[in-house]
């Protein structure tokens, strides 16, 4: 399949949400390393173009459900840089109090149900919202991101096997960025295609690359079309390359710089870039667009040090959802 013609204006807002990830993630390093974030970080550079299509294959009402490799999806959601970062600082004004840190981003209002840590576990509760949407019989699609050292635990198949009985609306999107944490994907499957795995659910099966947004953002509508239409699930793999470690503690000696150059070839802000200005758009277009994300980010920045910390009678009160909440 030929990569779709995208439409100007799209792929200008694509492009600003993709440049959002990337600086809001670089200023999150770099603050990481001053001691100012704790815990863990996992960054989602190189892989923005996923995120960004996705979203645009998605309505508001649509449940997302992600990995700790979360700030990409939330903030193309459209979660306000101001509390991801607060939450990263743990802070009061963040978007899940300041209780969860990098790994726990959470958006209600956005119907983001996470950022979630153990490898596998989200995906069962992503197979119970679509089933959920399916027995209220409301027009909702579920979506769930994981990665390729998923495929190959109980979790996975759990959800996998009962969304295909049921034939959910729900979309299960693999992002495989070839290592799950230092582990090559050849050292712990046999299969080397995983979309072939969706044949074992009896769901349809896509695989394509990650690095174009309106591809990405094609190809998912159409999983999401056939979720929504009662045609069951899909097990989309979307190949791509994460550019830093697996999370910041990570110095990555497993792979080649030759090799991570290679595929910073296929930068997927770069890929933007160009088709934006193959389309005739000036330079300083995209130029003034990188400037107010800058400007977005640094307030975030500003906003999350300003910010009191979180707060311990806070706590109790938010392990458990409201009835009714989602
Ligand atoms: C059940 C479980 N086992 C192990 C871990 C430790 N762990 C965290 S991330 C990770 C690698 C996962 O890789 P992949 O699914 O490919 O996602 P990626 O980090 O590449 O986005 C592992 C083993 C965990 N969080 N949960």
């Amino acid at each position: 399949m030929g990569t779709p013609l995208p439409d100007k204006d799209d792929l200008l807002r694509q492009y600003r949400s993709m440049m959002r990830i990337r600086r809001f993630e670089e200023e999150a390093a770099r603050n990481y390393a001053k001691g100012r974030i704790g815990g863990f970080l996992h960054l989602y550079i190189g892989q923005e173009a996923i995120a960004v299509g996705a979203v645009d294959a998605l309505r508001d009402q649509d449940y997302v459900f992600q990995t700790y490799r979360d700030h990409g999806i939330a903030l193309a959601r459209g979660m306000p840089a101001k509390a991801a970062m607060a939450e990263l600082f743990g802070k009061d004004t963040g978007c899940s109090r300041g209780m969860g840190g990098s790994m726990h981003f959470f958006d209600v209002e956005r119907n983001f149900l996470g950022g979630w840590a153990i490898v596998g576990g989200h995906m069962a509760l992503a197979a119970g919202t679509a089933f959920k949407s399916r027995y209220n019989g409301e027009d909702r699609v579920t979506i769930c991101f994981f990665g390729e050292g998923s495929t190959n635990i109980g979790g996975f198949h759990e959800a996998m096997s009962l969304a295909g009985l049921w034939k959910l609306p729900i979309v299960f999107v693999c992002e495989n960025n070839q290592y799950a944490m230092g582990t090559p994907l050849e050292r712990t499957s046999a299969l080397k295609d995983l979309s072939i795995k969706a044949k074992g659910y009896a769901m349809a099966g896509a695989r394509f690359e990650g690095h174009d947004v309106t591809l990405v953002q094609e190809r998912i509508a159409e999983a999401v079309d056939r979720a929504r239409t009662g045609a069951g699930p899909t097990f989309i793999e979307v190949l791509t390359y994460r550019f830093r470690g697996h999370s910041m503690s990570d110095p990555a000696k497993y792979r080649s710089r030759t090799e991570l150059e290679q595929k910073k070839q296929l930068d997927p802000i770069q890929v933007a870039r160009e088709r934006i200005l193959e389309l005739g758009v000036e330079e300083a277009k995209l130029d003034d667009i990188d400037l107010e994300v800058d400007e977005e980010i640094d307030a975030a920045v500003k906003f999350a040090e300003e910010s009191e910390p979180a707060r311990r009678e806070v706590m109790l009160g938010t392990v458990y959802a409201e009835e009714g909440e989602l």
